[in-house]
């Protein structure tokens, strides 16, 4: 921003489990700031940020949003704040990498009743994985049973006394007050640790100075020495001014960590170096409209000026710059390093792109978000719905990039993906207020394949005489498992003139089309061979038609003596949970017709390794998380297609008879 200096921006995400009181805290931040001209609350549906309506239905934050703000301390140079709330919630996790990855620090929300729990230990590891300078903010400090002290030993416990409090809680938690001006020896060892400079001098016992214990406190944050420990009652209003100043104190600017590009190179933040902004969220509201959210690294944008996209190697105009402010904007002339700002109505540019100054060419490294692990069959209510949803979902997947839609071309199903159930739930509800579509969501159809594992051999004879001109084909056929690397699967072993071969090709399509719905339940043939070697024919009878349907009947002969068999899709799991829980993790995997591949540990977390078929998995998010209570989390690709187990088999193939019986009904 143009009035202020960008080593004076605080850009910060908030973070944190479900119902730690996140939103609250902010809704408090930006009546103090004056963003609000009254405390909004996100319990009663007033908040500021929580303003969509399946955020209020819910009572949870779904997006990551950012407010803007400035805080003038007493006495104290003003700083510009620009603050993103998070979702603590698992299924929206995905925003708070988006979050964090834009941001220059983060405050970790902690209740003071409930103290460490599955959430808060997400969320650091995420700000781990980014070496995020961070503080923690112990909230709902107001609340009976409330134990400051309590809860920080439960912080120290799990990440060590570099978090240390900076504000703490007087009279009976009836206020709060910064112990900033008089540090005790922690804060003054935490501050000297920054430079061994100031750590020879605290170990000579030497005084730091007030100057060197603000900059060394500061930079033992940036550094990741020191985490401030912040105390919060924020619906009564204790505990921001302390926070607000700490904030301006303690955490970093733009300057002190200036974002790399994909390359490896720093961008200059400074506001007259070339402009550089990353987009990190896609907005599609009937409220906000269209807007493309994006966080400045470096350089200065004017509204309306062109950039340059070098993701998509094409121009953009700018247009209006926008603040957000939930379910408004402010707007604004310009914007500088620290600044997340919106952009309406790009041409081309998504999520993850680039934008900058033209004729430069700068790519900020893509966010990679988390992979889908819970998946639903979609269908629409009304059946003139088809085109109206194939729309509504692609825009739910443009908003919500941890969503995704695909249509499984072998069980001709749309198929809806994401984090968890909730997160697909929150995206229906998105498309049926936005476009109008309602739909039912089902467990998705397993692909199953079938194959042969022997060679036999099949026969048919297809002849009709109904009057008129006859049907007359006749085929004998030998199929076997493919050889593996074998591109060809069809064999002309004809000797003779048994079968002219101008009939060859109608035959060919014949089996293609008996393989496209094979003999044991109606799935699709692979991987088997087939030779054609005798047959019979008529002169006047025999046609192209004739000739399909003998080979279709002689491949479904065929297929049955050749000991066919069922195969389905088999996913790798990596599942991660604490151990207490690998027993009745274990049991339910095995359960599951899984097999154990492997135990790791990886940050005293156990993570089993197995296999197990995907039919048995479509809902395992939601059982884990019940199971672990919320403590499990997984990941799942595709490994290979394995055989059915027989018994298993049998109740597929009794469904596939049921439902082809069915058909036939209707
Ligand atoms: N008494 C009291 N209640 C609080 C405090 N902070 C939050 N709450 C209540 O706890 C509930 C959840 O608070 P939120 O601020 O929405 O929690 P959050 O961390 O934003 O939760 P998610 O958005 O789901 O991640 C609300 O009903 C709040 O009113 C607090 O400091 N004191
Ligand atoms: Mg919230």
């Amino acid at each position: 921003m143009k009035d202020m200096a960008i080593g004076d921006v605080r850009n910060f995400a908030l973070v944190g489990h479900t119902g730690s009181g996140k939103t609250t805290l902010l809704d408090a931040l930006l009546y103090k700031l004056g963003v609000n001209d009254r405390q909004g609350n996100p319990g009663e549906g007033t908040s500021m940020a929580d303003w969509t309506d399946e955020e209020k239905a819910r009572k949870i934050s779904i997006w990551a949003k950012p407010f803007d703000g400035t805080w003038r301390p007493k006495g104290g140079k003003a700083v510009r704040l620009v603050m993103l709330d998070t979702p603590g919630y698992a299924d929206f996790f995905g925003q708070v990498v988006a979050a964090t990855r834009v941001s220059d620090a983060a405050l970790l929300a902690v209740d003071a009743t409930s103290g460490v729990q599955v959430g808060t230990i997400r969320a650091w590891k995420q700000l781990e994985s980014l070496g995020l300078p961070r503080g923690i903010v112990i909230t709902g400090l107001d609340k009976e049973n409330a134990d400051f002290a309590g809860t920080l030993a439960a912080v120290q416990e799990h990440w060590g006394d570099k978090c240390q409090p900076v504000t703490i809680p007087t009279d009976g938690n009836k206020g709060v007050k910064s112990v900033l001006g008089e540090p005790d020896d922690k804060l003054k060892e935490l501050a000297a640790e920054s430079s061994d400079e100031l750590l020879e001098k605290f170990f000579a016992d030497e005084p730091l100075t007030a100057e060197e214990l603000a900059t060394g406190l500061r930079a033992s944050v940036l550094q990741g020495k020191f985490v401030p420990v912040f105390a919060m009652m924020a619906k009564q209003g204790l505990g921001l001014d302390e926070l607000l100043d700490g904030v301006a104190k303690l955490l970093p600017s733009p300057l002190d960590r200036p974002g790399t590009d994909a390359e490896g190179n720093v961008v200059n933040p400074a506001a007259d170096a070339p402009f550089v902004a990353q987009v990190w969220r896609n907005v599609n509201d009937p409220f906000v409209g269209q807007m493309t959210i994006a966080r400045v690294w470096g350089g200065t944008l004017k509204a309306d000026a062109e950039v340059f996209n070098s993701t998509k190697d094409q121009k953009e105009r700018a247009g209006t710059i926008y603040l957000l402010k939930g379910k408004t904007q402010d707007t604004a002339p310009e914007a500088s390093a620290g600044d997340v700002i919106a952009l309406a109505k790009l041409k081309v540019t998504t999520l993850n792109d680039t934008l900058c100054a033209p004729g430069t060419s700068v790519k900020m490294s893509e966010i990679t978000f988390p992979k889908p692990v819970c998946f639903f069959a979609v269908t629409p209510k009304n059946q003139g719905d088809e085109d109206k949803l194939g729309q509504g979902l692609r825009r739910v997947a443009d908003d919500d990039p941890t969503i995704h839609v695909e249509r499984n071309d072998e069980t001709h199903e749309l198929i809806i993906s994401g984090v968890g159930d909730v997160q697909i739930a929150v995206a229906m509800e998105r498309m049926k207020a936005r476009s109008k579509v309602e739909v039912t969501l089902s467990t998705p159809k397993v692909a199953y394949k079938e194959t042969v594992t022997a060679k036999g051999e099949g026969h048919y004879k297809h002849k009709k005489q109904s009057g008129g001109r006859g049907q007359y084909g006749e085929v004998y056929l030998r199929i076997q498992p493919k050889p593996e690397g074998q591109e060809e699967w069809f064999m002309d072993e004809i000797v003779g003139t048994s079968i002219p071969r101008n009939f060859l090709p109608a035959i060919q399509k014949g089996l293609q089309e008996a393989m496209q719905r094979g003999a044991v339940a109606g799935y699709p043939v692979e991987d088997t061979m087939i030779a054609v070697y005798d047959g019979s024919y008529h002169e006047v009878d025999s046609s192209e038609i004739a000739f399909k349907i003998a080979a279709r009947g002689a491949f479904k002969d065929g297929m049955m003596k050749c000991k066919p068999v069922l195969r389905e899709p088999i996913m790798t799991l990596r599942v991660t949970i604490p151990n207490e829980f690998m027993g009745a993790c274990q049991g339910d995997l095995t359960h599951k017709r899984g097999r154990i591949l492997g135990m790791e540990t990886e940050e005293g977390m156990q993570v089993l390794i197995a296999e197990v078929p995907q039919a048995e998995v479509f809902s395992y998010s939601s059982e884990l998380r019940s199971m672990t209570g919320g403590r499990g989390s997984f990941t799942m690709e595709f490994a290979r297609y394995d055989i059915v187990p027989s018994n298993v088999a049998q109740k597929i193939i009794a469904e596939a008879a049921k439902n082809r019986h069915d058909e036939e009904e209707e």
